[in-house]
């Protein structure tokens, strides 16, 4: 099956404790690709979706219990318990090893086994990882084929002598008491049972390209982050690249593929990547970001011809839907789609649609597609070195308190103010929506080690280069007090990412405040939008007594990390309380 003894060893010992009916090594060809298909069109596994109007298209009907990340049964497994952190649950690796061991034992009887070699990132970029993941769902299968580079170069690239990430999944009994997605991130392993759901069952995507990989780039420095990538480009050719990250279901990927509105003549952005940028410093003192993904795995709802036009010229075609709605005439729904609801409808559960049962669509509905059907897919997105970062946007959704937009001072506050970011929970993992949370660096979910020697790591980069990227903070999210949203968002957007470009070029000016450096309405290109003076200003606001408030909420939040805690984020800390003390009593 492979000349590499490691793996060969590996998928030996898997066998014999899962003992599945035959193994099937994957090539990524699209004869065993079409294979797998008809196989789970014959089983249920998929529905064929109207071939005239989305060919090649499929829909998937998951378990209804096994919808969204499970962060409670998320488990980082170290020696030593300091090393996961209070930002993640944490069982002492033999612990981890016996609890899920004993979930996998037999559990391949009457399956298959198929082993994926995966290389994340572009083919021939010293930058790129290879894993395995071994797993019993022929889904998995069919969206790893999509996500990730699979097969023969894969498993080349591994029979080179390079390492890999060990990644065995099962969707076991899909019982969610027999669920547990582990990370040893010393020993370069995954295991996860009982969730056929992307995140944690797409080992390459959130458990390798950010949990594990954040670890691995820690000890090697660089960076493994939940962030799009995008270029924009000017009416002069210019191409300016910024990496920028917001928690799941907050709009990375309508912000990764926007259209610039009508006013902006000659504007254009370019998707390098939606959810994963792997982050090296060159020779230049830059950082240099690369997708590790080669595909979308987007959430449906709200997504439209309105919202994100060139998702939808995406995902028309050779995409697999999962728990979105379907049409009479088989086509995919969800809610905030195009065009009025049809009068027929079969809901993701298969049941024809009553509202008394909810939305049509699950709220985290998804689409997977391959990122190279995209229009505004980047040209520079498969290049070895990636592309130079000019600016890092952190944000969250937040609907009072953050402003529009602020710029950082430097890099510690720009490390802060990241650290620092809150936002409400959505669909994207199981648990209540709405409630503010800290999500530091959109990681929350995803950092593999403890968030104060991450902070650390972020700091350091300081001591290694002085052509870092400016940092920003945004929040498209501000309601009114009639709890509109005060902000048009999407294409909108690009407005204030004009603005940033600006200020990394040097050309457009800023105020500054005891929490960062904030534009004034007239320093925005608002030109055909139509927001009074009043909205821009409030958009725009600092109020101190808020301000007050949030910084306690951030320090007790700090305080939970200890004497690990950076002295640089206590130091932003005290000067920002002191500098808005002092603003009051100017004022
Ligand atoms: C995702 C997530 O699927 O962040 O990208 O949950
Ligand atoms: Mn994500």
């Amino acid at each position: 099956m492979t000349n590499n003894p490691e793996l060969a060893a590996w998928i030996d010992a898997v066998a014999a404790a899962t003992t599945p009916d035959k193994i099937h090594l994957v090539d990524g060809s699209d004869a065993e690709h079409d294979k797998l298909i008809e196989e789970m069109l014959a089983d249920g596994t998929l529905e064929k979706l109207n071939e005239k109007t989305h060919p090649n298209c499929f829909l998937h009907r998951s378990d209804p219990s096994d919808v969204a990340r499970v962060e409670h049964l998320t488990f980082v497994c170290t020696e030593s318990e300091e090393d996961a952190g209070p930002n993640n649950n944490w069982m002492a690796t033999d612990e981890g090893h016996a609890k899920i061991d004993a979930l996998f034992a037999g559990c391949m009887t009457g399956r298959t086994m198929y082993v994926i070699p995966y290389l994340m990132g572009p083919y021939g970029s010293p930058f790129s990882r290879a894993g395995v993941e071994i797993t019993d769902s022929p889904y998995v299968v069919a969206n790893m084929r999509i996500m990730a580079r699979i097969g023969r170069r894969a498993l080349d690239h591994i029979e080179a002598g390079n390492s890999f990430v060990r990644g065995l999944h099962s969707v076991g009994d899909l019982d969610p008491e027999r669920r547990f997605i582990m990370h040893f991130p010393e020993e370069l392993m995954i295991k996860s049972f009982g969730s056929g759901y992307g995140g944690n069952a797409l080992l390459g995507k959130k458990c390798h390209a950010l949990r594990i990989a954040s670890w691995q780039a820690r000890t090697e420095g660089w960076l493994a982050e939940h962030m799009l990538i995008l270029g924009i480009e000017d009416p002069s050719g210019k191409t300016t690249y910024v990496a920028a990250a917001f928690p799941s279901a907050c709009g990375k990927t309508n912000l990764a593929m926007l259209v610039p509105p009508a006013e902006f003549k000659g504007w254009k952005v370019w998707t390098v990547g939606d959810d994963i940028a792997w982050l090296h410093l060159g020779e230049d003192g830059r950082l240099w970001a690369i997708n590790p993904e080669a595909g979308f795995f987007g959430v449906a709802p709200g997504t439209s011809l309105t919202t994100n036009p060139n998702c939808m010229k995406t995902l028309g075609r050779n995409a697999i839907y999962t728990n979105v709605g379907v049409t009479a005439d088989g086509a995919p729904w969800w809610e905030g789609i195009d065009g009025p609801k049809p009068s027929e409808l079969i809901d993701w559960q298969g049941r024809p649609h009553d509202a008394a049962n909810g939305p049509a669509a699950h709220p985290n509905s998804r689409f997977t597609v391959s990122a190279s059907q995209c229009p505004s897919y980047s040209d520079q997105a498969n290049v070895p070195q990636g592309v130079p970062i000019s600016a890092f946007i952190f944000g969250g959704r937040r609907s009072a308190v953050a402003p529009l937009v602020f710029e950082a001072l430097d890099w510690d506050h720009g490390v802060f103010a990241a650290a620092a970011v809150a936002s409400e929970t959505t669909a994207a993992a199981t648990g209540q929506v709405g409630q503010v949370r800290r999500d530091p660096m959109a990681m929350k979910p995803f950092c593999g080690y403890n968030f104060a020697d991450y902070w650390a790591h972020w700091l350091s980069f300081k001591e290694r280069s002085d052509k870092l990227p400016k940092v920003f903070h945004v929040n498209w999210f501000r309601k009114d007090a009639d709890g509109n949203f005060m902000w048009p968002g999407f294409g909108d957007n690009m407005r204030v990412l004009k603005w940033i470009i600006e200020r990394c070029e040097g050309s457009s000016d800023a105020v500054k405040t005891p929490i960062g450096l904030i534009p004034q309405g007239k320093d925005l290109d608002l030109s055909g939008l139509d927001l009074n003076e009043a909205t821009v200003a409030a958009l725009l606001a600092i109020d101190p007594k808020i301000w007050r408030t949030e910084m306690e909420a951030i320090e007790e939040y700090f305080g939970s990390f200890g004497d690990r805690l950076p002295g640089a984020i206590v130091e932003q800390i005290e000067r920002i309380k002191r500098e808005i003390i002092e603003s009051q009593k100017a004022a």
